[in-house]
């Protein structure tokens, strides 16, 4: 866990740019983190976490669920959003008030005003675990934002540009930590270096990281 976790943040720590379009809000969901827990773990016992295949058939490291109206999911056939979680045959659990409230918030102080997000993602990642270099470009309106919120042990994110062959900045992204990322940033390669271990004192020996999409 952080040190420092429960001091007063710098405000003008609070506000970072990151590359064109894409902004580190430090700290910006410490204070209501447990009650953004106890809303995930609520949509967790109803969309239990697993771990996906991906098309090229390897098991994703993070283990990964859904909530709102549209899901991410991954299988043989390739990956897509879909309206019924595969495991259950139900809906996806409705995203919860605070983190819709969250995430709306997260956008309008980075720029981007009615941010109405349709899909939430939600990763966990254990000691280890990892997600390669990649884009996020399934979702049709790439004008929106994505906003991602990080809880628990600290991750290095990895930061590209829109072309793969540049090489990518590092990032330590730490619980309460939000990032919003848009504009030119949109389309730019990222992912998650592989999780060191250590011990969160609110969610133990794991990361969280949820990310607000809009799909439709
Ligand atoms: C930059 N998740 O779920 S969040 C993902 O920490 C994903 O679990 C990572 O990448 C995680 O797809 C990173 C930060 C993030 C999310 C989407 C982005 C950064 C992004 C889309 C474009 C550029
Ligand atoms: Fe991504």
């Amino acid at each position: 866990m952080d040190l420092f976790d429960d001091l007063p943040l710098p405000p003008e720590a609070a506000l970072t740019p990151i590359a064109p379009g894409a902004v580190l809000l430090y700290g910006f969901a410490r204070g209501g983190d447990a009650a953004l827990l106890q809303a995930i773990e609520s949509v967790l016992s109803q969309a239990p976490l697993r771990h996906w295949q991906t098309p090229g058939g390897y098991t994703m490291s993070a283990a990964m669920s859904n909530c709102g109206p549209l899901g991410w999911v991954s299988g043989a056939s390739g990956y897509r959003y879909a309206a019924l979680d595969p495991l259950s045959g139900q809906p996806w659990p409705a995203m919860p008030a605070c983190l819709m409230d969250l995430a709306r918030r997260a956008a309008a102080q980075a720029g981007y005003a009615n941010f109405t997000p349709d899909a939430c993602l939600i990763n966990e990642y254990l000691p280890g675990a990892k997600l390669s270099l990649h884009q996020d470009k399934d979702e049709k309106d790439l004008r929106a934002p994505i906003v991602s919120l990080s809880l628990g042990l600290p991750a290095v994110f990895l930061f590209g540009t829109p072309s793969r062959k540049d090489r990518p900045q590092r990032w330590r992204l730490v619980h309460g930590d939000v990032v919003v990322w848009g504009g030119p940033s949109r389309l730019a390669y990222h992912g998650v270096a592989a999780l060191a271990d250590g011990e969160h004192a609110l969610l133990g020996r794991r990361r969280l990281n949820l990310t607000f999409r809009c799909v439709k």
